[in-house]
């Protein structure tokens, strides 16, 4: 009785009103705030707010809609009992209820897949890529099996043996059978779909390095990933933060070793197809999160904690546009961690190119050793570095 005073409450259902208004204009404020940055948005800022309005009115409606189907039924409910007759049958409407649901539920889910499904990565560009892909779809056609499935048995028996006079529920309190084999069924299949995740993963990551191997830095703090590639030696030269760190040096690359004097720097991550490309993946500050899509690349970047990432691109950006069709694709690298306010921010353009490009490309790319950081350094010159080890003393005890 309480429940349904709290329902018929009239101060309870504008104050529900008010609460979504308001919720809906403080998110939508949010989204105006970062949208605002560019001056050209006043259409779609209006378009935007006829949007939320016409929610808003539509869940008010659904609102009213409800209410009065409600009065009704419980007005003919009164009616009917005033005359004697039987009044109405809830648990017919409650059935039809669950039957509704789960049309519109399944009907929900083939939509998102429509719609949502569209928004769907294209096909792997590594060679690794593949085998996250294919278990990706096992995983989901058997869940989505399932998910079928069990929906249809929940609401289709609510349904057929929804409440009636004519029968009495039978009172089955326990088999063993059907505890046996909705146990062992869904132990089977997830441990086959965990010990196979676990052998792909160990694929991808159990690998060796190999002397072809593209040694590529990547560091990131808040808020941009910084990039360097090794110079001619193919080697790049070790990093401590401790002692190596100065405002010319923000990757902290140690100089006591050679293999660091023609190191590279660059701004955007090219990488030539059918490589195997090593991601040595570093942080800062907090914790970020190297992340490639197109090419099923995930590892976080935790501070002292340096890890890798080995891949084999597939696809040239340009093979990929074509494939795509798409003259403007291009593959992206993101920060997959929420890890400030210009999380957002962290993006890089990812280019995939044939070996004879990478060359070229890779012999513009300016030296991580700058002018300044020579100075710094006190290095006269690159390749002959004058008592380097007395100069990081000197640093050390500043
Ligand atoms: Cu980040």
């Amino acid at each position: 009785m309480g429940f349904r005073r709290l329902i018929n409450s009239k101060k309870i259902f504008s104050l529900f009103a008010a609460f979504t208004l308001l919720g809906t204009n403080v998110l939508m404020a949010q989204t105006e705030t970062s949208a605002s940055a560019t001056p050209a948005n006043a259409s779609s800022k209006s378009d935007m707010w006829l949007g939320v309005g016409y929610y808003v009115l539509l869940f008010l409606v659904v609102c009213f809609i409800v209410a009065i189907v409600g009065k009704i039924l419980k007005i003919y409910d009164l009616t009917l009992k005033m005359q004697g007759k039987k009044g109405v049958n809830w648990n017919n409407i409650i059935g039809m209820i669950c039957l509704i649901f789960l049309v519109a539920g399944l009907y929900g889910t083939y939509w998102s897949f429509t719609v949502q499904g569209a928004g769907i990565l294209p096909e792997s560009a590594s060679v690794h890529g593949v085998k996250i892909d294919q278990m990706f779809w096992t995983t989901t056609i058997i869940t989505m099996f399932v998910f079928i499935v069990t929906q249809i048995l929940l609401f289709g028996f609510a349904f057929r043996y929804r409440g009636s006079d004519d029968r009495k529920g039978y009172y089955y309190p326990h088999n063993n059978t059907i505890e046996k084999i909705w146990t062992i069924i869904p132990a089977i299949v997830l441990t086959v779909l965990v010990v196979f995740g676990f052998f792909t993963w160990r694929e991808v990551t159990n690998t060796a390095d190999v002397k072809g191997d593209i040694n590529i830095d990547i560091t990131g703090h808040q808020f941009e990933w910084l990039l360097r590639y090794p110079g001619k030696d193919g080697k790049l030269g070790p990093t401590n933060y401790q002692e190596s760190y100065t405002s010319n040096n923000i990757l902290a690359v140690d100089f006591k070793d050679k293999a660091s004097y023609d190191d590279q720097k660059a701004d955007t991550l090219v990488l030539p197809k059918g490589r195997s490309i090593r991601l040595n993946i570093h942080a800062q500050d907090v914790i970020h999160s190297v992340y490639l899509p197109h090419f099923r690349v995930q590892m976080n970047a935790v501070p002292g904690l340096p890890t890798y990432f080995k891949f084999t691109p597939t696809y040239t950006t340009e093979e990929m546009r074509n494939k795509l069709d798409d003259p403007k694709f291009e593959y992206l690298l993101y920060c997959n961690k929420i890890c400030g306010g210009g999380h957002y921010n962290m993006q890089k353009v990812v280019r995939v190119v044939s070996e004879a490009e990478y060359l070229t490309w890779i012999a513009r790319q300016k030296p991580y050793l700058t002018d300044p950081l020579k100075k710094d350094l006190k290095l006269a010159g690159i390749g002959e570095p004058k008592s380097v080890s007395q100069n990081r003393l000197a640093l050390n005890n500043k």
